[in-house]
């Protein structure tokens, strides 16, 4: 057993005894006001019923991982040679064990990724049977799909394995996958945007590194673009739709391939990770109608008002729990005010932030008018050539498998239940409100 693997079996066990004290003496108290009629129709939000070891959300201050913020983790996670941004091995290693990696830890995640890059050919096949025109999420659900022929977790079970080894079968998936889905997005890219003109793997770059190599982008800064963008959209506590479904298909002891699937059908939808895709098809909408250059403020705030009377929603603003500006916007912004600070789209991204939010904010419904993640990245993509940006949620695809693989591999670590929770109908409601 590789030493980071018994550090976590070590850390599981430790924290799988506390759990049972918890749960032995105060398993019946409540630790939220009760879930009232409007929680259960409206996204549950505000009930805390699930238990997410990596990171966790403050409202007001945004997502800490292992109780690190984003602007902690672009300062204390290694970094590559000559580069500043944070390398999301180390972020991978922290939310899995709880600490801060050294630079040997990260080196050894990198390698064991490198070598477990191998992606079989029926993946490709797989994703080749597709017609071109398919969206690249479908591409991606597919060969995750397909790769999960080679689940260690499934076959292990198939054999009759011993529940006290799920964490340890979950783990090597874990890794295998997170090792393989660059290999598997750079070949969905290479083939629908580049004439099937495929890129081989570069043993000598970090993960984000070679990725982007795959990908066909050389230039630093996209390489550095790549690391931050891994780190900051891995993961968000637990019950956001991609790692809310990944948690709730493990549960049923489905692997971490048919996990990781189901949670990129939620990644795909356009009010989760697409919103990545439309918030640039959006700004360049904008831009074209307005004939081009960047926008008057007011001119913008027409666009706004016009998309939100034509029922439709300002993508890359507002947020199910935050209520403040993203912190993943705000590294984002800072990454192009050091690297591209006169690109074109940059500076409308940032005269829609001084736009939107009093907009939003007059309907007197939107209970988060600050933008979140989604409200950058495009704009950053593109300045380096990644125009394509039906791609951008594949990015966002690879990143999140940090966080709820390693989310996935604490589940059985802690051996968590099958999430059932108790549904009502509303004819149930309606005799429930009468008092009968
Ligand atoms: N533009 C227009 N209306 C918005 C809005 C926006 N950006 N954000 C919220 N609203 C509306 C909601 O649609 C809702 O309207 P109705 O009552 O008519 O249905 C009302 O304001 C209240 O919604 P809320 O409680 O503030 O927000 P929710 O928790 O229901 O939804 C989210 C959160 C993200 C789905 C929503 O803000 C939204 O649709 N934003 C645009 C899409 C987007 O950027 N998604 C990406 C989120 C981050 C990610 O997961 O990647």
């Amino acid at each position: 057993m590789s030493y980071i693997k018994e550090k976590f079996k070590a850390k599981a066990d430790e924290l799988n005894t506390e759990v049972k004290d918890l749960l032995k003496n105060h398993g019946t108290k409540k630790i939220d006001e009760g879930v009232t009629l409007a929680q259960a129709y409206q996204g549950m939000r505000g009930v805390t019923g699930l238990v997410t070891e990596t990171s966790l959300l403050d409202a007001n201050e945004g997502i800490r991982f292992r109780g690190y913020s984003i602007p902690e983790l672009r300062e204390q996670l290694p970094k590559a040679v000559n580069g500043a941004e944070p390398l999301p091995e180390g972020l991978f290693y922290l939310m899995l064990i709880g600490e801060l990696p050294t630079e040997a830890d990260v080196q050894n995640i990198s390698s064991v990724l490198g070598r477990r890059s191998h992606v079989p050919n029926h993946v490709f096949d797989a994703i080749e049977a597709l017609p071109i025109s398919a969206h690249p999420m479908t591409m991606f659900t597919v060969a995750v799909m397909a790769l999960q022929t080679e689940s260690l977790f499934a076959k292990a079970y198939a054999d009759g394995m011993n529940k006290k080894d799920y964490w340890s079968y979950m783990y090597e998936d874990s890794l295998n996958l997170i090792a393989r889905l660059p290999r598997v997005a750079a070949y969905i890219y290479r083939r629908k945007y580049k004439n099937g003109e495929h890129i081989q793997p570069d043993g000598m770059l970090d993960w984000a590194g070679n990725f982007a190599h795959m990908l066909g982008y050389e230039d630093e800064g996209f390489k550095e673009l790549m690391r931050l963008y891994m780190v900051i959209h891995a993961d968000h506590e637990g019950g956001n739709v991609s790692a809310h479904t990944t948690h709730l298909v493990g549960s049923a002891l489905s692997d971490a391939y048919l996990s990781f699937a189901a949670g990129m059908n939620g990644l795909a939808g356009p009010l989760h990770g697409l919103a990545n895709q439309e918030v640039i098809k959006w700004i360049l909408s904008m831009r074209e109608e307005l004939g081009g250059g960047v926008p008057t403020k007011d001119q913008i705030a027409a666009y706004v008002k016009k998309t939100l009377s034509e029922g439709k929603v300002v993508p890359g603003y507002g947020h199910a729990v935050l209520r403040k500006t993203d912190p993943r916007f705000t590294a984002q912004m800072e990454f192009a005010k050091n690297h591209i600070p006169d690109d074109e789209l940059v500076k409308i991204v940032w005269s829609v932030y001084e736009t939107v939010p009093p907009i939003l904010q007059d309907l007197g419904k939107v209970k988060n008018p600050w933008p979140n993640v989604d409200a950058h990245s495009g704009a950053l993509l593109l300045h380096y050539g990644l125009v394509e940006y039906e791609f951008y949620t594949v990015l966002f695809g690879v990143s999140r498998a940090l966080g709820v693989l390693a989310s996935l591999c604490w589940d059985r670590a802690l051996g968590l239940s099958l999430e059932r929770p108790k549904s009502v109908t509303s004819e149930w409601m309606k005799l429930f409100v009468e008092g009968k």
